[in-house]
This record gives C-alpha cells, sequence and structure tokens, in this order.
C-alpha cells in the first residue's frame, strides 16, 4: 500500500507544479496559495527539496515591505477569470506588489517557519551539496520569516493582548469554519454585492460544498472595507466590521517562533533564538489567557470587536496542542475534547478528527470547514500529539490519515462518515502530507 500511495502522492506534486511554485489544484486554485505552501514544502522535502526552497522563496518574494506574506500570490500567466477574486479586485498598491505579480491583501497562517526547518532537517538524506543548499535558503529566508512574524505581532495585534488577529475569515484558511459565525452576523451582506462578481468556485466544484453567497457576500465586503485604506492595519478595529483571534492561527504563529529558534541555532545567531523561545511563550501564555474557555474545557475564537468567545467547537480550538508549553489543564483538555464524541479520534470512529463538532446539530457532512475531514489540520493535530508524548494515538492518526487518502485518494476533503473524497481530486497538500506520513 505505501509505494503505490507514495507514488501517486509523487505524481499530484508532479502534475501541480507551474515551473517556479506549486497551485493547490488544477482547477479551483490556479495560484499560489501561502499555507498552502507551507504543507507542500514538507513533502516536497522528500521527494523535491529544490522544488520546496523554490516555492517558498517564490511566495517570499512577493512579501510586503510592512512584511505581511500575501494569502495569494497571482499567477500572470493565468486569465483574472479562472479565480474570484482575482488580482484586478484586490487591486494591491503599487509598492507591495512583485513586478508582474499581483497578490491579495490578506494573510495566512504563517506556518513557513515550521515547514522551513523541516525541509532542512532532511537535507541530510540528500546528500551533502543539498544541505547546503538548505542552509544557503535557510539564511535568505530567516529575515523575512521575521519579518512576517513582527508584522502579525505588531501591526496584527488588534485587540492589544499579544495575538494576532485575523481581519478576514480566508486569513484563517479555515474559511467557513462556525468559529466566525458569531462574529460574521455583525459583518454587512450586502447581496447586491453578488450581481458585480461571478463566483469561479461554483463553475468547477459542487454548491453544495461551498461557502453560501451570504458568506461570499460578506467575504466580498471585507476587501472591500480593507482595500479602501490600501489594507492599512491603522485604526482597522474602529472600521472594519471583522476581528478575531483564532486559536488555530496563534497556535501556528507560536510554533513559528519555536521553528525560527531552530533555524537561528542553525544560523549561529544564538541571542535571537533564545528570543524566539521566549516569544513562543508568550504567545502560549495570551492563547491560554484569552482563548481557553474553562467551561468547556477546550479553546475557541474570540471577536475582538465585541469581547466574546464563540461558542462553537472548532478544530481549530485542538491546534495549540502544537506548543510545548501549553500548561498541563489544556492539555487534558484538548485531549479530551479530541477523544470526545464531538471529535472522535480514529479509535472511535476509524477517521481522521473532522472540522466541526459531530454532535453540533448545523453538522454539516460536505460544506467545507463546517465538517468534512481536512488532512492538514489533522496533521497539526498528530504533531500536537507527539510534542505531549502520546505517541499511541499519534500513531492511530497517521494511519487514519494514510488510510483515508489510500482508499479514496489525494482529495482536498472528506465526508466526516463515510470517508468520500470530497472537493479537488488532485489536491496538493494532501499528496505532500501523505509524503511525512508515510516516510
Ligand atoms: C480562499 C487553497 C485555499 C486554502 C484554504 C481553503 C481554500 C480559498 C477558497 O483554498 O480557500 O483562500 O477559494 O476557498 O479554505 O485553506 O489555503 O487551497
Amino acid at each position: 500500500m505505501s509505494a503505490e500511495l507514495w507514488n501517486s502522492a509523487a505524481r499530484v506534486l508532479e502534475t501541480n507544479w507551474q515551473g517556479d511554485h506549486m497551485v493547490p489544484s488544477r482547477r479551483l486554485y490556479p495560484h499560489q496559495w501561502s499555507w498552502d505552501a507551507a504543507f507542500i514544502a514538507v513533502g516536497l522535502a522528500y521527494v523535491n527539496p529544490t522544488r520546496a526552497w523554490r516555492d517558498l522563496r517564490s511566495l517570499f518574494e512577493a512579501q510586503w515591505p510592512d512584511g505581511r506574506v500575501p494569502h495569494i500570490v497571482f499567477d500572470p500567466a493565468t486569465a483574472e477569470a479562472d479565480y474570484f477574486p482575482g488580482p484586478a479586485f484586490w487591486s494591491v498598491p503599487a509598492y507591495a506588489s512583485r513586478p508582474r505579480h499581483g497578490s491579495t491583501g490578506i494573510v495566512q497562517p504563517p506556518l513557513h517557519a515550521v515547514a522551513a526547518y523541516e525541509v532542512y532537517r532532511r537535507a541530510a538524506a540528500h546528500g551533502a551539496a543539498c544541505v547546503q543548499q538548505a542552509y544557503g535558503e535557510l539564511e535568505w529566508l530567516y529575515p523575512r520569516l521575521v519579518a512576517q512574524q513582527t508584522y502579525l505581532t505588531t501591526r496584527r495585534d488588534l485587540g492589544g493582548n499579544g495575538l494576532a488577529s485575523i481581519v478576514h475569515p480566508w486569513e484563517s484558511g479555515l474559511d467557513n469554519s462556525p468559529a466566525w459565525d458569531a462574529a460574521m452576523a455583525n459583518v454587512p451582506a450586502d447581496m447586491s454585492l453578488l450581481t458585480t462578481f461571478r463566483r469561479r468556485d461554483l463553475d468547477v466544484s459542487d454548491a453544495s460544498h461551498r461557502p453560501t453567497d451570504r458568506d461570499y457576500a460578506r467575504y466580498v465586503g471585507l476587501v472591500l472595507s480593507y482595500r479602501a485604506e490600501d489594507y492599512s492595519d491603522t485604526g482597522l478595529l474602529q472600521r472594519h466590521a471583522f476581528a478575531v483571534e483564532c486559536p488555530s492561527y496563534n497556535s501556528i504563529l507560536g510554533a513559528a517562533e519555536l521553528s525560527l529558534a531552530q533555524i537561528a541555532a542553525v544560523l549561529g545567531l544564538t541571542a535571537e533564538a533564545d528570543a524566539h523561545r521566549d516569544r513562543a511563550q508568550r504567545i502560549t501564555q495570551a492563547i491560554v489567557k484569552r482563548l481557553w474557555n474553562p467551561e468547556t474545557g477546550t479553546f475557541h475564537a474570540r471577536d475582538v470587536r465585541t469581547g466574546t468567545l464563540s461558542p462553537a467547537h472548532c478544530v481549530s480550538g485542538l491546534m495549540p496542542l502544537m506548543l510545548p508549553g501549553l500548561p498541563a489543564e489544556q492539555v487534558a483538555g484538548i485531549l479530551a475534547e479530541a477523544r470526545s464524541e464531538r471529535f472522535g479520534l480514529p479509535d472511535e470512529t476509524g477517521l481522521p478528527v473532522p472540522s466541526y463538532d459531530r454532535t453540533a446539530p448545523d453538522f454539516d457532512t460536505q460544506r467545507y470547514w463546517r465538517g468534512p475531514v481536512w488532512i492538514n489540520v489533522n496533521w497539526l493535530l498528530r504533531r500536537g500529539l507527539l510534542v505531549h508524548g502520546r505517541r499511541d494515538e499519534a500513531e492511530d492518526l497517521r494511519a487514519a490519515m494514510v488510510r483515508l487518502v489510500h482508499r479514496n485518494g489525494h482529495f482536498e476533503y472528506f465526508h466526516p462518515k463515510n470517508g468520500e473524497g470530497l472537493g479537488a481530486p488532485t489536491f496538493s497538500w494532501t499528496a505532500a502530507l501523505a509524503l511525512d506520513l508515510l516516510a
């Protein structure tokens, strides 16, 4: 089974390579996405480390002067009509955009330091030249990764509590997660906006799997609001309808500091390595202080505008397990939540965990981040289980992910009851992470 799966995964990454970057899938997502590039690099580390570095470089070449790494880098060879919203819609200021390439003005989870260190770690298996290349790439990336963290921890600390806020659901990577429902209810849904654009995603996928038109009206409205001031973060909380502290986003922010500490150590930057570890600890403490709900015993998203915690139990609430400094009470809480009937680690269901609480009345087996199983967040959860020494559960989760992808294919997401593949069929991060899970 493993050779077959390995080969099919490698083929997906071959098919989706576009000269200097990887697309998540050819039809649905024909550009480069930010957090996809991180997951993809983790897999490319085994089959083509040069492409792993190339992909990360392509992304960071599009970094804005203020340090933000855009959530999409547009491929100039792809027509505007092939993805909505495309570069003309985002219309980012000229100073921000790399020549010939447009980008969006929002960000995604900063997983790239974690990925870069993983690619570096695997280099030795490919020989001395590969190790040397990896060292050079880390030298190039390190200041850029630091600038990305600085942007998020300063300009985007909208609540002033040591956490980064997302200002658009797309920034979370978990687009229509129920974690944003309460905060999104306060975002105007101007349905007349729907007459001004065409949803390309509905041309190439099933509408019952995708966010709704009402979601899209809000998504577009939020882009227009941020775009109105050229994506400036100054005074954003006062003039923008959505600002949320997400447990998954901030856990990745913290994990990035720990990987930066490792990268700094490789580069001989001892004082910087210590500073990164301190920052990871501060982010961990802020996550516990701001996003833990002792009554539910898990983590929830906080609406920075109203100060309230979302009541929804989402997979994002399990992600702080990635942080080694998480106190024992919270580790126990996440483990209980992951094992509970809400999520059911594989010994209950045989499947990886779903994106949303199985027991919730609005659990939806098809609609994107409102129920289906996604490999990337399960991969992060497994990382968390390993960080906290839960080897047996980590192994069960690994086996469940491998089984699911082997039986059903390298799909974008999977039906949380029967494992059927949903969304794009040859999806890059599913393939890339399958390689890592098999290695
Ligand atoms: C919007 C590319 C991206 C992923 C996100 C996923 C989806 C885009 C979309 O696809 O979002 O950014 O058009 O739905 O939710 O996690 O990065 O794979």
